[in-house]
């Protein structure tokens, strides 16, 4: 069983960039999402964790305390690597500088987009929830400080994403662009084993995952597709699951072959899930596993960001299933 350092050293000539760098990267994502595991798993047994904080965020939302402790914990592992120069989080309004250590400032070149905690209003109630993590280079020159430009890059500038589902068991999952690898957490080590080699989205299409409680909020287009999933012909009805939990429902999909939908709605007319932090790292992976990311019109992986906390719809899963919601959208224009 390969843990995930060994997995890299042993496929490091697939990677484009310095495997050292790329193994303290992966040290700083270890270490924060072993503290949340630890924390998850005692939630309901201290009022620390639980909860709301009583602060609401940028994107105007209930903050829980354990989006709170994600995010700290996230930036102070990342510092203590002296190799991310920036970091922007999906509980902060403004981007992160990381100051590295002069004498070798030129290792410090990845600028980290996350969200620490995805999908909170689950943690209440045990239900898995995630963190999703995208990763670029700096286009600024090295002495030179970070602009926004250096954060708002397109998604298929990505060198690395993935995802830590906090679920029966602890999953990380990434991808640097030579496939999807899962690697399992042994708590009792408090290491990651490789556990899901090459994932790709199988070929028998089986799930659709919308929260269809919006149902009179979506559009022609997706109210077109839902009735095409509930058809009973060829390998139809397709089975509904819907978690909540983009972590949950996206890490289901891959395994068991899904489509995930997170459309614009009435309440939200840009769509929900936000571009950098959750759409794009998704849409990688998708790609990578044999799949395909939309907005409904274009590539996830091409849009133009305008700004750090920008909106889109999400729609990701087997090429057939998203093609097939395309042709509903364009359909009904
Ligand atoms: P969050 O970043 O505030 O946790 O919100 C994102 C979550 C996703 O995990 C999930 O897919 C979606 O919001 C669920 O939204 P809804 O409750 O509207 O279906
Ligand atoms: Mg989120």
């Amino acid at each position: 069983m390969y843990t995930l350092g060994e997995f890299i050293i042993k496929n490091r000539d697939r990677f484009s960039y310095s495997t050292e760098s790329l193994l303290r990267l992966f040290s700083s994502i270890k270490l924060a999402s072993k503290a949340i595991h630890k924390e998850v798993n005692k939630a309901g047994l201290t009022e620390e964790i639980i909860g709301s904080s009583g602060i609401t965020n940028v994107q105007g939302e209930n903050q829980q305390k354990l989006d709170q402790f994600a995010h700290r914990v996230f930036i102070e592992s990342f510092k203590s690597r002296n190799v991310v120069c920036g970091i922007a989080s999906e509980e902060s309004k403004d981007f992160i500088v990381i100051k590295g250590k002069q004498e070798d400032i030129s290792q410090n070149q990845y600028i980290v987009l996350i969200d620490p905690l995805d999908g909170s209003s689950n943690i209440d109630v045990n239900v898995s929830i995630g963190t999703i993590f995208s990763v670029y280079m700096r286009k600024s020159p090295i002495k030179m400080n970070l602009t926004i430009e250096d954060f708002l890059q397109k998604g298929n500038q990505q060198i690395l994403a993935g995802y830590i589902i906090y679920g029966s068991s602890t999953i990380l999952v990434y991808s640097a662009g030579n496939g999807v690898h899962g690697f399992t957490l042994d708590p009792s080590f408090g290491t990651f084993y490789l556990s899901h080699y090459n994932i790709c989205f199988p070929k028998m299409e089986k799930i659709y995952s919308i929260n269809e409680g919006n149902y009179y909020k979506f559009s022609n287009g997706i109210k077109k597709f839902i009735r095409y999933c509930q058809e009973k012909k060829d390998n139809r009805p397709y089975t509904a699951r819907y978690i909540g939990s983009l972590v949950g429902d996206f890490h289901r999909n891959l395994i068991q072959g899904g489509i995930y939908i997170y459309p614009k709605t009435a309440s939200y007319p840009e769509g929900k899930l936000r571009l950098l932090y959750e759409c794009n790292p998704m849409a990688f992976l998708s790609e990578q596993a044999g799949g395909k990311a939309s907005d409904g019109n274009q590539r996830i992986l091409d849009i133009e960001p305008t700004k750090l906390h920008q909106r889109s719809p999400l729609i990701c899963g087997p090429k057939g299933m998203v093609s097939k919601l395309e042709e509903f959208i364009v359909d009904c224009e």
